[in-house]
């Protein structure tokens, strides 16, 4: 059989839908989401192998302008994949008008000269008319291969993308084992379990200030054992993130552990320990003790 493969980037702002189209397109969740903008904050690979064709997507921060160095690194992150794929998944919201940051993206895209598709999402709370004002407005300032309106969390035309994209496909190796849905490190997905349940659990702030670090991940007979260390910014944000009676730190780390023992198919047992480290999102060398670190 001769191969193919496909490298897609999936841009669009923070809270479109990016993660959450990236696992309906793998039929497994890899990358995490929130209600929250700013959950994925470095390029997640998913992958999909499908007849002669190896589609590797890549979910990307959502394009923002940087507060922090944490900031910065997650639009490099973004504005690299561009250069770096055979076609771009633009993700707008039905509604969503054309402000300066979708400028910059459009031109981007034009520079690149990248085949573009524009995908609407969240149809499933729009009106037929805010989708097609939404189609209207971004189809006359840019010339986007396909167009098509989508939910990412119903499915909805979810398998249109791929029959879109799928000809764009070029004879090539394919990069990773047929199986393979993600190329993150076992460790990466347990710390980013956790910052989902850190994201879904506490108010606004807090959790864009916390980083978790895994400090230990061993599977010993038929128990996989976690350690993991949340760090937040704030000495005032600690006791929150415990809750009266380590309540609220009981609760994140049971429902990540719920997720670990099912992602990972085996009993967890997970152990988390709540620090401080002032500052971190604009320390660059605590950014790179982290893991964010630009090639
Ligand atoms: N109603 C509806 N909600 C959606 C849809 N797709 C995503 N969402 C919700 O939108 C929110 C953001 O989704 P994410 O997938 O985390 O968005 P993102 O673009 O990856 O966000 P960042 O990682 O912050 O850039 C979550 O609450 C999702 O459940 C959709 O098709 N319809
Ligand atoms: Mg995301």
């Amino acid at each position: 059989m001769n191969t193919k493969n496909l490298f897609a980037a999936l841009i669009g702002r923070p809270n479109v839908g990016k993660s959450t189209l990236l696992n309906a397109l793998l039929g497994e969740k890899v990358a995490i989401v929130s209600s929250k903008p700013q959950t994925t904050r470095t390029r997640i690979t998913g992958i999909l192998t499908k007849d002669d064709t190896q589609y590797v997507f890549l979910d990307t921060p959502g394009i923002h302008t940087p507060k922090n160095k944490l900031g910065d690194y997650m639009m490099q992150e973004a504005g690299a994949a561009v250069g770096e794929v055979d076609v771009v998944l633009f993700l707008v919201e039905a509604g969503d008008k054309i402000g300066s940051t979708e400028r910059d993206l459009l031109e981007k895209f034009r520079a690149s000269g990248v085949p573009t598709l524009l995908l609407v999402n969240k149809t499933d709370e729009a009106t037929a008319r805010e989708i097609g004002d939404t189609i209207s407005r971004f189809s006359e300032a840019f010339d986007f291969t396909a167009v098509i309106p989508i939910s990412a969390k119903n499915g909805d035309n979810v398998p249109v993308i791929l029959s879109e994209i799928a000809p764009l496909a070029a004879e090539g190796p394919w990069f990773f084992p047929e199986d393979s849905i993600t190329d993150q490190p076992e460790r990466v997905i347990a710390a980013e379990i956790i910052r989902e349940k850190l994201l879904q659990t506490l108010s606004e702030e807090i959790p864009h200030g916390t980083a978790v670090v895994i400090e230990e991940f061993r599977e010993k007979k038929d128990l996989l054992s976690v350690r993991a260390e949340i760090f937040c910014e704030k000495a005032s944000h600690k006791p929150i993130i415990i809750g009266k009676n380590g309540e609220k730190l009981k609760r994140i780390g049971s429902l990540a552990r719920e997720d670990m023992e099912r992602f990972f198919g085996i009993k967890v047992y997970l152990n988390l320990w709540v620090k401080i480290k002032e500052n971190w999102r604009d320390s660059t060398a605590l950014l790179a003790n982290f893991g964010f670190k630009n090639e």
